[in-house]
């Protein structure tokens, strides 16, 4: 019998998994270089934080900046997607999330995969998220928050917070268009020891499941928490692009897999 790889088997039991030091600091310094002069430029998919002029995310970069095109393709993000996912994946959504200091607000519970399918028509959960931390992860930062195995659960019930026809913003902002139900997080939380904020240094690697419950609290720090996220999804699993109802800088229709590069 093969041995099951030991990063695929621990994601697989937990729904997430830490590469820590993947990237240097002078690389995580070079990519957040590209993302002041990518906000500078001005693009499609930028949100900001509530009444606020201040930025939460960028959305799509990949689609307008060669530079983010190519980072898609880095071995040291996309491997782990191909091998637990058993194939070719392309890249359905690529973001930064800013959550800058004392300003950075929340992200309520909630499951990535009912975005992905109730507003982009993606038919199953075979995706996975990897995030870079490009600045250290605290307590403090609004680190993000995960529930343990909560994964297993396939899709759990959600409250609606905004009209089903709601902008795309809806669905980052700092009220979710698809919240998780308080009743059914308590059910599935059974205690503290199941929440878990992997807190790691700038340049670590996070993946995660499109079905684990998660959230962020509000930064109370005085650092920024910036975040790169690029979702990875399988071939074989795309979306009809007729039922996409988002723009393209939050679902990617071109399904072309991705070229890993070394
Ligand atoms: O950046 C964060 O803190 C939360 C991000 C998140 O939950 C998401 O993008 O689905």
């Amino acid at each position: 019998m093969i041995n099951p790889n030991p990063d695929t088997q621990s994601y697989n039991e937990v729904g997430l998994l830490v590469h820590n030091d993947v990237f240097s600091l002078s690389e995580i310094e070079h990519i957040k270089q590209m993302i002041d002069s990518y906000v500078q430029e001005g693009h499609n998919g930028i949100i900001f934080e509530r009444d606020s002029e201040v930025i939460r995310g960028a959305h799509g970069c990949h689609l307008y900046d060669p530079f983010f095109t190519d980072l898609v393709t880095d071995h040291r993000l996309a491997t782990f997607p191909v091998n637990a996912l058993g194939g070719d994946v392309y890249v359905h959504q690529f973001k930064i999330n800013f959550k800058f200091a004392l300003d950075g607000a929340r992200w309520p519970w909630h499951q990535d995969f009912v975005y992905w399918q109730r507003e982009d028509g993606m038919p199953a959960p075979r995706a996975i998220s990897a995030a870079i931390f490009l600045d250290d992860v605290t307590e403090f930062n609004g680190p993000l928050t995960f529930i343990r195995g909560s994964h297993v659960n396939a899709e759990l019930n959600q409250t609606l917070q905004h009209d089903e026809d709601a902008c795309w913003r809806s669905t980052v902002g700092e009220i979710l268009k698809y919240e998780l139900d308080r009743d059914v997080l308590k059910e599935i939380c059974e205690d503290h020891d199941m929440l878990f904020a992997p807190k790691a240094k700038a340049g670590s690697v996070l993946f995660f499941h499109p079905l684990i419950a998660h959230s962020s609290a509000s930064s109370i720090s005085f650092g920024d928490r910036k975040m790169v996220i690029i979702t990875y999804n399988r071939t074989n699993n795309t979306p009809n692009p007729k039922n996409m109802k988002r723009p393209e800088f939050m679902g990617n229709k071109n399904f072309t897999a991705v070229k890993i590069k070394s």
